[in-house]
């Protein structure tokens, strides 16, 4: 197992559309593992492949108190949507920024395990946020694109002081 690095707003790859995964092979898990890897060591609750410069559409999740839940979709499609939610989102790609974003309550996701095997899952409340971020990612969307273009650049600009300051 390796862990990976995190690309870090401004990367421009973080705009990067994932293609679809199309070979469950060997590779494919090891790179599962060294997500789950990466996003447990960083802490963080979820990871996209976008964010490891894979741009494939693959996430990996764990919200558990205990991270021993771990979730993986490969090629994942919102079949239903439903409600919204406002939670505090943060973002590894965006390290020491926090902002609230308004996002559907509930979602109905088809996806693939790792070994090509489709299912059907709902998610709601925090899960639901974290699949909706991480779904945006392999979009080339990130959580930031969301706020006023006000509170957006107030934010940056915090973030990048504080890299400064750490630098
Ligand atoms: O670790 C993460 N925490 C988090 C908190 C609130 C809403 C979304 C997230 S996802 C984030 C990890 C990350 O950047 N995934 O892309
Ligand atoms: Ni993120």
């Amino acid at each position: 197992m390796s862990k990976l690095t995190i690309l870090e707003f401004p990367d421009p790859r973080l705009r990067t559309k994932a293609q679809p995964v199309t070979v469950f092979d060997a590779a494919l898990k090891q790179l599962v593992a060294d997500m789950f890897e990466t996003m447990y060591a960083a802490p963080g609750v979820g990871l996209a492949a976008t964010q490891v410069n894979v741009h494939q559409q693959l996430l990996v999740m764990d919200m558990s108190e205990d991270s021993d839940q771990p979730i993986v979709l490969v090629n994942p499609r919102i079949l239903e949507k439903s409600g919204e939610q406002v939670y505090q989102e943060g973002c590894l790609s965006f390290p020491g920024i926090y902002a609230d974003v308004e996002r559907a309550l509930r979602v109905k996701v088809a996806a693939q395990d790792a070994d090509g095997t489709p299912f059907e899952r709902e998610f709601e409340g925090p899960l639901a946020v974290c699949v909706q971020h991480e779904m945006d990612h392999l979009a080339g969307k990130v959580f930031v694109d969301y706020l006023s273009p006000l509170k957006r650049s107030l934010l940056l600009k915090r973030m990048e002081k504080k890299r400064k300051q750490s630098a």
